[in-house]
């Protein structure tokens, strides 16, 4: 059997064909369904003269290539936010000044001192390029953004009140309304957190909040998070979330995944039970928070299935991992939460 080929199903992606997405095939000795970049980390912790750390960034598609925004904290540990530029999604030229957004509107103005963002996600929305980031203001929330070009970064009103992270929006409208799975958190390092869903009429206003699902014990026992963008399949949403264990050396952040329904999001359909990846590799392990694996973005070739998922290692550096959707679908399936 060929260890390489993504195993034989029906199951319909919905999305663009990315044949050029940057891809290295299952190690021959691996079964795992999801396995990591020989070369990681692919954005280190020095890429750019300012940065103390480059990880927890997010990647699209753009032009002939890729674009992306990159969580860079600088030598004086302050939290930013800047643009990148690849062409082939694995050699990044990252911009050296920060993100400056420019409010969307007079009344966005009043919130748009820039404190810190960071953990940004990229999406791909109707005509635009969304982007989600956990945004300073009193505290963390939700941060709301877009570009069309990623030279110029717009803001819209934060999505809620603090204290929120890891805002991930669907890439279509739900049912009419946009649609963002959050978790809303405290103001340090949160000892909780559940993902919801909340929709909006028009990326403003944002509300009819919903449970998703909440932490479960092993890999996912103290706090869940959503990650990247969720991928629509004709079995649900593909969602793709860190769960975290806290271990007598503190919090150990891996990544699983679960299947939403296509109409009702805040419906889970299945829920994997072993996580896809957990902190293990050196990279991983060891850096400025160890035992960290924190999945921002995915990048999928529709017709094939073949996925790279981006994440960050140890707080520290930018990594990649490979799958077919397909199989991570299956593994949900086969081996759910009961
Ligand atoms: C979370 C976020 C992430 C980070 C993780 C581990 O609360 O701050 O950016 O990767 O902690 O430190």
């Amino acid at each position: 059997m060929n260890t390489n080929a993504s195993a034989q199903t029906s199951l319909k992606i919905v999305g663009p064909a990315l044949p050029h997405l940057p891809w290295e095939d299952r190690p021959a000795d691996s079964s795992d369904v999801v396995w990591r970049f020989s070369q990681n980390p692919i954005i280190n912790h020095d890429a750019i003269p300012t940065s103390n750390s480059i990880f927890n960034s997010a990647v699209v598609p753009f032009g002939d290539g890729f674009a992306g925004v990159f969580r860079c904290d600088d030598k004086r540990r302050l939290m930013q936010l800047h643009s990148g530029r690849s062409t082939d999604g694995l050699h990044w030229t990252i911009d050296p000044d920060p993100i400056r957004f420019i409010p969307d509107s007079p009344q966005v103005e009043e919130i748009s001192r820039f404190e810190y963002g960071y953990d940004p996600r990229v999406c791909w929305l109707e005509d635009r390029y969304y982007i989600t980031w956990c945004n300073g203001y009193h505290g963390p929330t939700i941060g709301v953004g877009y570009t069309y070009d990623f030279q110029q970064y717009y803001q819209l009103e934060n999505a809620f009140l603090p204290f929120n992270r890891n805002g991930v929006l669907f890439p279509r409208r739900i049912n009419g309304k946009y649609a963002m799975l959050s978790r809303p958190s405290d103001n340090g390092h949160t000892p909780f957190g559940d993902i919801y869903y909340s929709e909006s009429p028009d990326m403003t206003h944002w509300g009819r909040h919903r449970f998703v699902m909440g932490p479960i014990g092993g890999w996912q026992a103290t706090k869940i998070g959503a990650g990247p963008t969720p991928i629509e399949t004709s079995e649900g949403w593909l969602l793709i979330y860190h769960g975290v264990l806290t271990s007598c050396n503190g919090f150990v952040y891996s990544f699983g995944a679960a299947l939403l329904d296509l109409d009702q999001p805040w419906k889970v359909i299945a829920r994997g039970a072993p996580y896809l990846l957990a902190p293990q590799a050196p990279y991983e392990r060891t850096g400025d928070v160890p035992n960290v694996a924190f999945p921002c973005a995915a990048l999928v070739d529709a017709p094939t299935g073949r996925m790279a998922i981006y994440y960050g290692g140890a707080d520290t550096v930018v990594c990649v991992a490979f799958a077919y959707v397909n199989e991570i679908v299956d593994f949900v399936k086969q081996n759910p939460v009961r």
